[in-house]
């Protein structure tokens, strides 16, 4: 039932509903041609009324103010905003079932351009749903196609560096050839998605999601689903807070956020046996417990003390370092083992999925922003002591650094100063320079150039910009015209998990 409506006042919204919505977003408000309208991922937007009044600029969402009073529009804010009870079944039938490929898509022998592929950089344009193709080098856009509603996280490259998946909170799954500049098809992998892995062999993708609550793999050759998943030990299911793939292990790794337990799926086709259960156990042939599991797919438990919602890894894999949102602590847990091996202090809701790591002293040092303090935590991950709290104008998202780079780029993502990008020295942990290239708009993300010589920063405006800096003398080089540009992807770097990227 809504929010705010009871009785007729949540049929007549309901009744508006199904006349004026549920033609383009599906009477189950999960989504046809519009995006799902559901409370998983309206929760951040503002100004629904507004849109639903004046419509959306540049997408096919019209206004409906010459139809619906404010009360109704009212109304329906609050109804598209209630938890959907009967969530529809989306199992492997019905993900196969969505599966669009391309009519007119033919694959290239070769890149269709002359620019650098391995120093592509595609920007994610949230503003009208686009993917912008630069070339690394010029940074002319070879492309721009229209992606699913709402992308978040990072896409994820194929180990060749050829193809790109595209993941929306909507769940659909977009692959798009860059050696061809074309889209190959799309899949609604889940109704509501957290982020999506590519496997070590490039053969497999997976989907974590939190509706339902399930993880799908997909054939990355044919989008079809292969495996749609999770069920904690006690047999109850739980949403997965995110996946990612770990090289060295040949495995997905992903944290259920219902249940305390990470899971390790094997794709490796000689994997195993995995113990299913709680002892951990990489040796062939170990003693089988709660069913062993050998092969492709493999899957491994390990306990943890309370749900992850956000986690990272060390450069090789060893150890996942994690916490729950409104964690006071992380932990890291070795992956070998599976045991606890430290607590972390890092209270203040870290936001972990932005970690990078660097080499300071002779040691690797992790840093992670926090989301709701002005603060940047360095670890020391030898001995997992803290290094230091560098304090910055507010709370960020992203951090971003390249081997090649003296500096970390660290935004300001919350609060007065989201004009700000701090420059920060990896060595001396303090704050060198401040940029402020759009004075009022928010400025975010950065992501280097293959050989680290540019950063390239996001003014994260409808009408905004990438801007290009001289990576070394932070001066700005280009500035390019884009709709409001969220993150940015340097293939060589994602597919070589540069140690000041995102993994
Ligand atoms: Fe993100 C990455 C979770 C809100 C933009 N975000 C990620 C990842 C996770 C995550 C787990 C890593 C996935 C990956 O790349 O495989 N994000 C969350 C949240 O839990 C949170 C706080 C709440 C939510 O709504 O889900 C959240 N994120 C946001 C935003 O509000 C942002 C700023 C705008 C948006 O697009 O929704 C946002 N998140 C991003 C971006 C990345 C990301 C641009 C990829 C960064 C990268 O460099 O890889």
């Amino acid at each position: 039932m809504g929010l705010a409506l009871a009785g007729p006042a949540w049929a007549d919204a309901a009744a508006d509903y199904a006349e004026h919505c549920a033609s383009c977003h599906a009477e189950t408000r999960m989504g046809g041609t519009g995006p799902a309208l559901i409370p998983e991922t309206l929760g951040r937007v503002k100004g629904l009324d507004q849109v639903i009044a004046d419509g959306r600029p540049s997408t096919q969402m019209e206004g409906f103010a010459d139809r619906l009073s404010a009360d109704q529009i009212a109304a329906l804010v609050d109804y598209i905003k209630a938890p959907v009870e009967n969530v529809p079944a989306w199992g492997e039938a019905e993900i196969a079932a969505s599966r669009e490929m391309a009519a007119d898509y033919t694959p290239a022998d070769k890149p269709v351009f002359t620019a650098d592929p391995m120093n592509i950089t595609l920007v994610v344009e949230t503003g009208d749903h686009h993917i912008s193709v630069l070339d690394g080098d010029t940074f002319d856009v070879l492309d721009r196609f229209a992606t699913p509603y709402a992308v978040h996280g990072g896409p994820k490259f194929s180990p060749d560096g050829r193809y790109v998946f595209v993941m929306s909170r909507d769940g659909w799954v977009e692959k798009y050839d860059i050696w061809s500049l074309k889209e190959v098809g799309r899949v609604r992998a889940g109704l509501n998605s957290r982020n999506i892995a590519m496997s070590h062999d490039g053969k497999w993708l997976a989907v974590a999601n939190y509706l339902p609550q399930t993880l799908t793999i997909l054939s990355t050759d044919t989008l079809e689903p292969v495996k749609v998943d999770v069920k904690a030990r006690d047999g109850k299911p739980s949403r997965v807070s995110a996946v990612y793939q770990a090289p060295e292990r040949k495995s997905f790794i992903l944290a259920l956020k219902d249940a305390p337990e990470i899971w390790e799926v094997a794709t490796d086709p000689d994997a195993g046996p995995y113990e299913d259960g709680y002892v951990h156990s990489y040796e062939k042939g170990a003693k089988e417990s709660f069913g062993a599991q050998v092969g492709l797919f493999a899957r491994r438990r390990i306990p943890v003390e309370e749900p992850l919602d956000d986690f990272f890894f060390d450069q090789g894999y060893k150890n996942l370092i994690g916490t729950n949102r409104e964690g006071t602590k992380g932990v890291v847990i070795n992956l070998i083992s599976g045991g606890k091996v430290a607590e972390l202090p890092l209270p203040g809701m870290p936001h972990l999925g932005s970690g990078i790591t660097w080499k300071r002293d002779g040691h690797t040092v992790m840093a992670t922003p926090h989301l709701n303090e002005g603060v940047l935590s360095v670890i020391d991950m030898t001995d997992w002591s803290l290094v230091k709290q560098i304090r910055t104008d507010g709370p960020g998202f992203f951090l971003r650094s390249h081997e090649t780079s003296p500096y970390v780029w660290a935004d300001v993502f919350f609060g007065p100063h989201k004009d700000e990008m701090h420059i920060i020295d990896k060595q001396s942990l303090e704050i060198v320079r401040t940029l402020n290239p759009a004075p009022g708009k928010t400025v975010a993300h950065t992501e280097f150039t293959r050989d680290g010589s540019h950063a390239l920063v996001s003014i994260w405006d409808d009408d905004g910009a990438v801007i290009v800096y001289d990576a070394r003398t932070l001066e700005e080089v280009r500035r390019l015209p884009m709709k409001k540009p969220s993150g940015k992807y340097n293939v060589w770097n994602k597919i070589n998990f540069e140690e000041g990227t995102s993994h």
